[in-house]
């Protein structure tokens, strides 16, 4: 099989993930049990019309990783866990009830360093993740070719191109402020930065923190 593609790595070696969302359901997280690897994150979101905590400890007793305080309806919070463990957590109001879960941060492997395959060797990965005011792509290509990066929000609409440049082969960095393509900060939230590269596609699921 002939090798081409784009490769996404890392810069840092230790931040780039993957995002994993828990809702907040009724008085559950959903899913309760998490397994990632280390570097990813996990976004809370708020989906009941009740208040809740996502707090890091076990039995009501805060361990200090995390806390984000109390989260309205349709409120998010999200926690990068950088080192691999087991991560208990519950929420104040609630515990009582059950409503607690886990996350289990697995040391990173080599799988869990390429993603994103698509018929060639391509990883795609951003850093940091969640962040507040740029984030860092790496990238590099065997094939020479034109490699398009672009965001895109939520609904698919295209929010800033980053790079749209005809590339040889090697090791590139990239970066994008958080900024439309008017220049103007984009609202705080989830956003997806693409790659094109020839017939491929990737992507990688950001969030903007406020
Ligand atoms: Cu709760």
């Amino acid at each position: 099989m002939k090798n081409t593609g784009v490769i996404f790595f890392v810069l840092p070696i230790l931040a780039f993930g993957v995002v994993h969302q828990v809702d907040m359901v009724g008085l559950a997280f959903v899913p309760d049990t998490l397994t990632i690897s280390e570097g990813d994150s996990v976004l809370w979101v708020n989906t009941s019309a009740l208040f809740h905590t996502t707090t890091s400890g076990a039995g009501g007793v805060p361990s200090g990783y995390w806390d984000s305080g109390l989260m309205s309806p349709n409120d998010s919070f999200a926690f990068h866990f950088d080192s691999a463990g087991v991560f208990p957590y519950f929420c104040t109001p609630h515990w009582t009830l059950g409503m607690v879960g886990l996350v289990n941060v697995q040391p990173l492997g080599i799988e869990e360093m390429t993603k994103g395959v698509s018929g060639s060797v391509t990883v795609l990965m951003a850093y940091p993740n969640p962040f507040a005011r740029f984030v860092h792509l790496g990238y590099s290509v065997n094939v020479p070719g034109r490699l398009q990066v672009a965001v895109y929000n939520s609904a698919g609409q295209l929010v800033a191109s980053i790079l749209n440049n005809h590339v040889t082969t090697g090791s590139y960095t990239a970066t994008w402020d958080g900024k439309d393509a008017f220049g103007n900060r984009v609202s705080p939230g989830v956003y997806f930065i693409g790659a094109h590269f020839g017939d491929e596609y990737l992507q990688e699921k950001v969030i903007i923190l406020e």
